[in-house]
């Protein structure tokens, strides 16, 4: 299909929004649908691949239509911006024991590092206190390397929220989760609704309210659908605030660090500026202002895919090197330089992409993909010390570097995404070595074990936890074992996706189904062979 449209690939209205059905994967939120674009995203070329990137991103600009799902540019998110904006405000012009706090895990949480340490950046300037603070799932260490098992504690954020807000009196809280799933994030929103004295929560997400995540969170009472609704509830009286538009499924289904990541930045990079602008240029707030703001990053957008030829190139060839074990290395400096140490960073846990592939533990902290920054890690400037202030240049972060660092973001996000798609790590439009190394990626695994092999869900959950084990019979020890337990044991462990499915399609032992894989090491064909 890819092939026959080639690089001139179009989609029709319905096509790009078919996603929006209520029939389309109705079980899904939004956020782990498999975007329906893509779906034959792993046998596409180069620039057809780049084709399909910039539908799934326009999909973010798309218009609401009707009675479905609330968009960036809906009116009442637009309305729910301008009143986070006025909160902003407030704080700024009085900071005497206030804080704007941003946190999230993985992506949402290096977000939530690099736009307050920008807007930071901007007060400092202007010889004003700073406001704003970030926490990250993990702590700093999670800033350049994946470690997803803390966002399954939501005690640890609350721990860490009540750590950064220590004798403030009025807190802004912004929590970022994009699949309205991290227990992390969960905890302290609830944190700030015990303490309405002191917090004003504010949710961002992509998924619609009911579509939140409502599993039993171990040790807790609430789950995050029910916080969501205690929130719904005070949003009324502007107590609390939801953004949470849909930007459509990712590119890679659930790869929340692509649009999600990209529009986590925009909404809050727009909330943030106006605020600044209102109490340092005496700019008033206002929803058209919000409008024209947002409408400046969908500009950004086009221009960025209209190099959609270069951006091919530099895919394909980013493609060879990995298809001959070698690497892709962004070098960089300022935030520019930041956003390429987060994209590599986040290639390990989305594609399994280690080093060597099967079994070479050794080596896991070198990546396929690596980002390098000029001045090293004494320019990253993050709380808990060393690891750096972004460069004279780029310090005052005017619109337009915000919009020059979504370019950056975007590009950077489609060659490691396409390189990895062409070295065959992505199965349909699935990340098919996902690591199980949280509770939600340990779900996402199980389901799409059970897509793929159209197994029962008590067969899918059984051969991967025979994988994760590396047993083919399961002891009482290991049934009994508790998510944690097993998330922990799997985050030693390499091809366990893929390792459970060929068990699941052939019947076989894990130790075939083991040198099936080393015999043929792009898990993609490996599948395949499997399913035909
Ligand atoms: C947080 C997150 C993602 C990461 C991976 C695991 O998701 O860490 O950033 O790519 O999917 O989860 P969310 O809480 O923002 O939905």
């Amino acid at each position: 299909l890819c092939t026959m449209a080639g690089s001139d690939r179009t989609w029709s209205l319905s096509a790009m929004r078919e996603w929006e059905s209520p029939d389309y994967e109705p079980s899904l939120p939004v956020s782990e649908k498999s975007n329906p674009l893509t779906r034959d995203i792993d046998r596409a070329s180069a620039s057809c691949i780049v084709r399909m990137l910039q539908a799934c991103d326009a999909q973010m600009f798309q218009e609401e239509r009707g009675d479905t799902y609330q968009r960036l540019l809906s009116e009442a998110v637009v309305k729910t911006l301008v009143d986070v904006a006025k909160r902003v405000e407030l704080t700024l012009k009085d900071p005497q024991d206030s804080l704007v706090v941003l946190s999230g895990c993985g992506t949402s949480g290096r977000l939530a590092f690099l736009i307050s340490s920008s807007f930071n950046r901007a007060l400092r300037e202007l010889n004003q206190s700073l406001v704003y603070s970030y926490i990250i799932a993990g702590g700093d260490r999670a800033l350049l390397s994946s470690q997803e098992a803390p966002e399954d504690d939501p005690k640890q954020g609350v721990l860490s929220l009540k750590k950064v807000c220590e004798g403030k009196k009025c807190v802004l809280f912004i929590g970022i989760s994009c699949g309205l799933s991290a227990p992390f994030v969960a905890g302290q929103l609830d944190f700030c609704l015990q303490h309405p004295e002191v917090f004003t929560p504010v949710l961002v997400g992509f998924n619609p309210t009911h579509q939140a995540r409502d599993e039993p969170i171990p040790g807790c009472t609430f789950t995050f659908r029910s916080v969501v609704q205690r929130m719904q509830e005070l949003a009324k009286s502007q107590k609390a605030f939801l953004i949470n538009p849909a930007v459509g499924p990712e590119a890679i289904s659930g790869s929340s660090r692509m649009k999600g990541g990209s529009a986590t930045k925009i909404l809050l990079e727009v909330v943030l500026s106006a605020a600044h602008a209102a109490t340092f240029k005496n700019t008033a707030i206002t929803y058209k202002g919000i409008l024209q703001h947002m409408r400046a990053y969908k500009k950004a957008l086009d221009i960025t895919y209209a190099e959609s030829e270069g951006i091919a190139a530099l895919l394909e060839a980013a493609g060879q090197s990995l298809r001959c074990a070698r690497r892709v290395c962004y070098l960089g400096w300022g935030s520019l330089a930041m956003l390429g140490l987060i994209d590599a960073s986040e290639c390990n846990p989305t594609f399994g992409a280690v080093t060597r592939d099967l079994l070479c533990l050794r080596l896991r902290d070198y990546g396929d993909v690596r980002g390098f920054i000029s001045g090293g890690y004494r320019e990253l400037n993050n709380s808990e010390g060393p690891l750096i202030s972004l460069r004279e240049k780029n310090k005052s972060m005017p619109p337009l570097s915000q919009q020059w660092e979504l370019s950056t973001k975007l590009l950077l996000n489609a060659v490691s995404t396409g390189a990895h798609v062409l070295k065959g790590k992505i199965y349909q439009n699935h990340m098919i070595d996902v690591q199980p190394t949280n509770s939600k990626l340990y779900c996402r695994a199980t389901r799409l074990l059970q897509k793929l092999s159209g197994c029962p869900q008590s067969q899918c959950e059984e051969t991967l936890l025979r994988a994760v084990y590396r047993v083919d019979k399961l002891t009482v020890d290991i049934t009994s074992s508790d998510i944690g337990t097993r998330i922990r044991t799997a985050k030693n462990r390499a091809k366990v996706v893929p390792l459970a499915l060929v068990c699941l399609l052939t019947g076989c032992s894990l130790l075939e189904a083991e040198s099936h894989l080393e015999l043929k090491p792009i898990v993609r064909e490996a599948v395949e062979v499997c399913l035909s």
